[in-house]
């Protein structure tokens, strides 16, 4: 997560501009750009979860908070979560209103970042990054009986967690494992060593020919509150199982990681960060590695591009976000498009 000295504002207006003429609140491959989901708030980062035959999209909450612009990404300044619903691709998107406010998280400070979902237990499980009253990001965990929330936090954030991005997978033998990281204004970067530098690095490490910093993987416990191990490293490799480098910045780890499994695959797709790209590296183990495969989508209007990927009766979906109602990087729309899958396992890049 970063800022925005580019022009893509402008790109996106005029995009805008051109696909306002088509808009089903549907995937439509093949056809026309979909329109945003929702817009009457302004979403973003949409962890997409088929919950009882029903699509629920656990997005960030965007709002103006009028905070200035900065490489941390600090405004990005959200302060609730919405829980949108549908019943179908292309039907009606219902906002369920407000499931978990800033003020209700006790030991929070500031910036409600990407959250995600699960379900076990008949419980509902939200995950959310948001910065600690000493301005370091810690993953939370908030429980509701409904998937929609009210949600209500638990008293402290999950031990041993840091950076931003959760999301989390239940693998088919039920067992549960969080991914996350995100650098730049995420922070993963100040945790290279294993403990956090106050005065690291904003950004990259700087270190071009070495191994990129690697997303997070992590087995849940059976209550789904508490890391059930040590965070381990999700590494992603070249063809060659080479990890990718550090200024690798076409195909290296950024942040907004997402793992599906297909066929017995694991696929761990992400955003590239400062250089726009969702990509996607596939292993044999939910801890990787991963080798990379491509990309995903190309760059979306605004600078970050987050996403999600479900199946939902017999079809793959991406779920993801761009500028297009506002124009502006942080006050995003979401949108859901049909992923196309060739028959041995790749996914076609998408152009937005
Ligand atoms: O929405 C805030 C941040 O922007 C997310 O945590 C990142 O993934 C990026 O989308």
């Amino acid at each position: 997560m970063l800022t925005f000295k580019t022009t893509l504002t402008s790109l996106a207006l005029i995009t805008g501009a051109l696909s306002a003429g088509f808009c089903q609140n549907a995937a439509q491959p093949g056809a026309a750009q979909p329109k945003p989901l929702i817009s009457s708030i302004y979403t973003a980062d949409p962890s997409a979860h088929v919950f009882n035959g029903k699509i629920y999209i656990y997005p960030s909450h965007d709002i103006e908070a009028n905070v200035a612009q900065d490489d941390e990404g600090s405004h990005f300044a959200m302060q609730d979560y919405h829980i949108l619903s549908m019943d179908r691709i292309g039907g009606k998107v219902t906002d369920h209103g407000v499931a978990l406010s800033l003020k209700d998280i006790p030991w929070a400070g500031r910036q409600l970042w990407a959250p995600d979902a699960a379900f076990k237990n008949g419980t509902y499980y939200l995950y959310f990054p948001v910065k600690d009253k000493q301005d370091i990001f810690r993953i939370g965990v908030a429980t509701s009986q409904s998937p929609t929330g009210p949600f209500k936090a638990q008293p402290n954030p999950i031990p041993n967690s840091f950076s931003i991005d959760p999301a989390v997978f239940t693998d088919t033998d039920g067992t549960s494992y969080m991914y996350f990281g995100g650098i730049w204004g995420g922070q993963l970067q100040r945790w290279h060593t294993g403990k956090y530098e106050a005065n690291g690095s904003k950004t990259d490490l700087k270190k071009d020919n070495e191994p990129a910093l690697s997303a997070k993987v992590v087995r849940m416990s059976r209550d789904m509150l508490t890391f059930d191990e040590p965070v381990r490293d999700a590494v992603i490799v070249d063809k060659d199982g080479k990890p990718l480098l550090g200024g690798d910045h076409d195909r290296r780890f950024f942040e907004g990681g997402w793992m599906h499994k297909y066929n017995g695959k694991y696929y761990f797709s992400y955003s590239t960060g400062d250089t726009h790209y969702l990509a996607y590296a596939v292993g044999n183990s939910p801890y990787g590695p991963f080798t990379y495969q491509g990309i995903l989508m190309k760059p979306v209007t605004g600078w970050t591009t987050h996403h999600s990927i479900v199946e939902f009766q017999g079809k793959w979906y991406i779920f993801y976000h761009d500028v297009e109602l506002s124009g502006k990087t942080h006050l995003r729309n979401i949108k859901v498009r049909e992923l196309t899958r060739r028959p041995d396992g790749s996914l076609e890049t998408i152009t937005p």
